[in-house]
Order: C-alpha cells, then structure tokens, then sequence
C-alpha cells in the first residue's frame, strides 16, 4: 500500500505535535504521531516495554519496532474505513527520525511535502518542553538533562533526514512564531498539494 503523506519535521518542542493535531481536524487529513502511538500502548506490553526503555533516556526507539508499529496502525485506520488512501493525506509526525527509518518508508509511502519546522533556538524549545511537563505528565519531557540529550540525538539522527528528499519538497516555517501563525504558514503550503490531489482522483 502507498499512502499520501505530509511529513512533519522538526526538532523536539519545535511544534510537531501541535501543528499535526490542528492540521489533522481539517477533512481529508490524517494525523498520526508516532511519538502519541508509542504512548497509547499498554505499558507492561512487550512494545510497551521497550518504548519506556528508550524514550526515557531520550533516545530513538528501534527502526523495526517503529516502523512496525506504523505500518499497522495505518493498516487498522484503513481497515476501519477511517483513512482512504486515494483520497486522504497522512500528516506524519514524528517519522522518519533517522536515515535508515527514511530507507523503510520508502515502499510505503509517496512524500508530497515536508513541513519543516525551524527552530533556531534551542533554549526556547527546551524551555516549551520543560513547561508541558507541568501538565504532561511525560517522564522524557520531565527531565531537562533528558530534554538535551533529545535535542543531541535530533542533530546527530533526525537532521540529516532531510538530505534524503529532494528539495522541492521542504517547506522550512520559521517555529518560533506564535501558534497560529505557523499554523497559517503550514496551511498556505498544504493548499496545493490537496488541490493536487482532488483533482487526481
Ligand atoms: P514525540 O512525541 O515526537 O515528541 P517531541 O518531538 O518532543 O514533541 P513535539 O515536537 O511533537 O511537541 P510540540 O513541539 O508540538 O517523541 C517522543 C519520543 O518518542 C522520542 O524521544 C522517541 O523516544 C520516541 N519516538 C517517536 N517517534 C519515533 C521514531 N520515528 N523513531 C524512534 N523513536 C521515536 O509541543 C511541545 C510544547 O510546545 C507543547 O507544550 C506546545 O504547546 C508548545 N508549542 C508548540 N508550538 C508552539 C509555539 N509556536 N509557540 C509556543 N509554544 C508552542
């Protein structure tokens, strides 16, 4: 299967989250964050078990388990009738973090954007995570030694995703703009592509 997707990419507090959820109300767009999916598990399963180890220390959790866990649960949203994918878009978040993790999605999915979050102060984005901590009640969020280290592996993993799309595709958005006016700006860059595809199908 090959599914229509938006990439949301960025560093950790940069507003991947925020901007997935509000652009995933508009109809004909699915959010899905792989970040919220390794959450939603049941934390004594084996899948759960093995996020809890990695994302406490702000480390990636493995490629196959991620990209297994995606995979189906893309499956399941089609299943259920909730996702078409010759109609609708997947506003991916959070995926690919890594090279290799950008190697496995290839077969599966058809990049026709790439939402790319810029934040250019650090500080400011660790200072956004240490507040949602307050109301999160996420153990990687609590820890501003743990917050840094997410930032480190960003640089060192997640940043040199980029350089495996073609640069066409990325639209930067400065992320340290207020909420709704990023969210403008992801919008004006979403338009085309959704008329692009209406008229396709
Ligand atoms: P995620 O859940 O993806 O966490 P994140 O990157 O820290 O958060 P995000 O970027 O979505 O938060 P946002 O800025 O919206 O990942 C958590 C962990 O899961 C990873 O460390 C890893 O262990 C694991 N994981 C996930 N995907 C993986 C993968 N593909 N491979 C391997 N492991 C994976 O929000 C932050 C705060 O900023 C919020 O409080 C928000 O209100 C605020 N905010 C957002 N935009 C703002 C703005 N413009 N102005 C002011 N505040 C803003």
């Amino acid at each position: 299967m090959n599914y229509q997707a938006i990439l949301l990419f960025g560093a950790p507090g940069s507003g991947k989250g925020t901007q997935g959820q509000m652009v995933g109300r508009i109809p004909g767009f699915l959010h899905i964050s792989t970040g919220d999916l390794f959450r939603s598990l049941d934390k004594d399963s084996e899948t759960g078990r093995i996020f809890a180890q990695y994302a406490n220390k702000g480390l990636l959790v493995p490629d196959d388990v991620t990209v297994g866990l995606l995979k189906s649960h893309l499956e399941k949203t089609v299943c259920s009738g909730a996702f078409d994918p010759k109609k609708h878009i997947v506003i991916l978040d959070g995926a690919p973090r890594n090279v290799n993790q950008a190697r496995l999605l290839k077969e599966m999915i058809d990049v026709r954007k790439i939402i790319y979050l810029k934040a250019a102060n650090v500080d400011r984005m660790v200072e956004r995570l240490k507040n949602r901590a307050l109301s999160s009640g996420r153990v990687d969020d609590a820890d501003e030694q743990v917050i840094r280290h997410r930032m480190t592996v960003y640089a060192n993993e997640t940043a040199p995703v980029l350089a495996c799309y073609d640069k066409d595709l990325i639209c930067c958005i400065e992320a340290d703009q207020s909420i709704i006016r990023v969210f403008s700006e992801v919008v004006n860059a979403l338009v085309p592509v959704k008329e692009a595809l209406e008229q396709q199908s």
